[in-house]
């Protein structure tokens, strides 16, 4: 029970616990300092300074260093410094401070204990349709998420089922005493909540418009902040895959956000509005319905007219979370409203913390291709779980380290993080620190050959989204269709198709419009091209995808190679063993049931005559 005791991830440096006592980021700060720095030469001393509030800044001395910062940035300064001398990186200089205020980690926590998309075991603080949690371990998970920065934890699932309503009314106190245990980390507390709950209250509406269920929230938030006055938020998905919301009484979501927003505005709340709307009632044989389209025809309209205090959180591609997509249109186009982009550190689609899949890279490539200044804050869907080694597998906790450092600075590295991780992780000698830093950041593109190849998504199996299944989604009502046939493959979302394209700037959508200057990895995501259709590379677009699955095969064959050679605890090493002989099974049978699907429909012989079934 007590084996998360000796699994401290990328805290390897930091052995014991931070006591109970140290209940402010400052006394934490102190603790962290002694327990790194007192077997060491340094001399470092902590200056509070409360106008740089999450902000620090480290000055060398002659005996060791100063660490200078507000309350919270102290801390931050601490583990920097921490970091930057254990993975032997560059000290930061000058004042360093958050690019982004609100950096969030969404966990899809049911009371029962479940974890929707929850890839390593149950929850850490429900069971039971109750809190259930060892103290000591949520002051853990506060260190590991105050480490990297990440200032914000939502407890519940956004698909919020009864009892998590009643985290707003007789549990109010148990969420007050968790919120005590991270706050000495810099972490605060968010609630999801359900749109209709006045309805449980006697209300005969949830309608935004109406003063009893305005009356209700502003009733409701007051009893909430009292309690909890540091809460950072309400997190709310409406009017999306069955959850309630104000189009049930034909408000826009303007309004039923704004609603929500005014009766915690006074209390700093933030209220977090998810743009995942879509109709998930679609019927396959609509070929003019285009889910990809649905939030920026929603959204765009109402730009400018949120409350300053409401954040449209918005998933970084218009589908969802798939392994390759687009930037969502939504975040290049909504100008006047406060934006978060949301990122999915559970590997819900990228193989589920079986399969290795590093994702700096495609963080990297999404924050470039957005810009960092387009949205004021970030989330990310939680890849935690009660498992000893916190996420699964051992090396998915480096998409959470890395996450608290791209949030934090969202011009970060992939490479640099990926190391930075490896050696805070691991006492690797240095060829090997090497192997393990090329293959994490390989990773992405091996998953991406054998179970996305040129931007084909949701040939997966329906609901476990684990492994191949090409038709799976092809006649379900989720708007998630590949539409192969004998001849051709793909979606037209250009002008003639669709017109999704047209939801772009002008130089983006030049460029994704026309099948030659459209990026390999998004062809078919924007194209509906037959299979003797010419890549820019000579190849037909049939040998490409045959090519791609063989190799991405072949490549997580390697990558097992080279990562069984590692030296790592026995823990770390067994787990990750356990999962590469899983993700080879998984790489083959998407290599032969995607390759076999596609010969089967369009009779191609593979080039190189590997064997594919009939
Ligand atoms: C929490 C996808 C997932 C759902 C998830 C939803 C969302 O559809 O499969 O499990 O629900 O996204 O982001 O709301």
């Amino acid at each position: 029970m007590d084996g998360w005791k000796k699994r401290l991830a990328w805290l390897r440096v930091l052995p014991e616990p931070v006591p109970a006592d140290r209940d402010t980021p400052l006394k934490t700060a102190e603790f962290e300092k002694e327990l790194f720095f007192g077997g060491r030469k340094e001399t470092v001393r902590l200056l509070k300074d409360d106008a740089l509030g999450e902000g620090y800044e480290i000055l060398p001395t002659d005996l060791g260093y100063d660490v200078r910062g507000g309350e919270t940035g102290v801390l931050y300064g601490v583990y920097a410094l921490i970091r930057a001398l254990t993975a032997a990186s560059a000290l930061p200089r000058g004042v360093r401070k958050p690019y982004y205020d609100l950096r969030m980690l969404d966990s899809w926590d049911n009371m029962d204990g479940t974890v929707e998309r929850g890839y390593a075991g149950r929850s850490i603080w429900f069971e039971g349709n109750a809190f259930a949690y060892d103290p000591a371990r949520i002051r853990q998970l506060g260190r590991m998420l105050g480490s990297v920065g990440i200032n914000a934890l939502c407890l519940n699932n956004v698909n919020v089922h009864q009892p998590a309503q009643r985290l707003l009314e007789d549990l109010l106190p148990k969420v007050r005493e968790f919120a005590a245990l991270l706050r000495p980390f810099g972490v605060r507390i968010m609630l999801s909540v359900d749109f209709s709950q006045p309805m449980q209250h006697g209300l005969d509406t949830a309608d935004p418009l109406d003063e009893r269920v305005q009356g209700w929230w502003r009733e409701t938030a007051k009893r909430v902040w009292e309690a909890i006055p540091d809460l950072a938020g309400f997190l709310v998905k409406a009017d999306s895959e069955h959850r309630p919301g104000p189009n049930t009484y034909g408000r826009t979501h303007a309004e039923g956000a704004n609603m929500l927003a005014r009766a915690i505005a006074p209390y700093g709340g933030k209220l977090v509005w998810r743009a995942f709307v879509y109709n998930c009632m679609q019927d396959w044989r609509d070929t003019k319905t285009d889910r990809p389209r649905a939030a920026y025809d929603l959204y765009m309209p109402l730009d400018g007219q949120f409350d300053g205090n409401v954040i449209l959180q918005i998933k970084h591609g218009p589908y969802d979370f798939q392994i390759r997509e687009p930037l969502s249109p939504l975040l290049l186009g909504m100008k006047k409203t406060s934006l978060a982009l949301e990122l999915q550190l559970a590997q819900e689609y990228p193989g589920q913390q079986i399969d290795l899949y590093a994702m700096p890279p495609m963080w990297r490539e999404i924050l470039d291709e957005m810009g960092k200044e387009k949205v004021r804050a970030v989330a990310a869907v939680s890849n935690l779980g009660r498992d000893d080694c916190w996420t699964g597998h051992p090396f998915a906790a480096l998409n959470l380290f890395s996450y608290g450092l791209f949030s934090w600075d969202p011009d970060s590295e992939a490479e640099e993080t990926v190391r930075q991780w490896v050696r805070m992780t691991y006492a690797l000698e240095k060829g090997q620190e090497d192997t393990l830093t090329e293959w994490l950041l390989r990773s992405r593109s091996i998953y991406e050959k054998y179970a996305a190849s040129l931007g084909l998504c949701w040939m997966i199996t329906p609901n476990s989204h684990y492994g191949p299944n090409p038709y799976g989604y092809e006649f379900q009502a989720w708007g998630t269709y590949i539409r192969a046939d004998r001849n051709a493959v793909g979606i037209d979302r250009t002008e003639k198709g669709t017109g999704y394209v047209s939801q772009y700037p002008e130089k983006l959508r030049e460029m994704y419009a026309r099948p030659e200057t459209c990026p390999d990895g998004l062809k078919l995501f924007f194209h509906r091209l037959p299979y003797d259709y010419r890549m820019r590379d000579g190849r037909t677009l049939i040998q490409r995808l045959y090519d791609d699955h063989f190799e991405g095969a072949e490549e997580a064959r390697a990558m097992a190679e080279a990562l069984k050679t590692l030296e790592l605890p026995e823990a770390d090493k067994r787990e990750m063993l356990e999962r590469m002989d899983k993700q080879l099974l998984n790489a083959r049978e998407w290599r032969d049931v995607v390759n076999t699907f596609f010969h089967r429909f369009s009779g191609a012989e593979d080039e190189q005559g590997r064997k594919i079934y009939d």
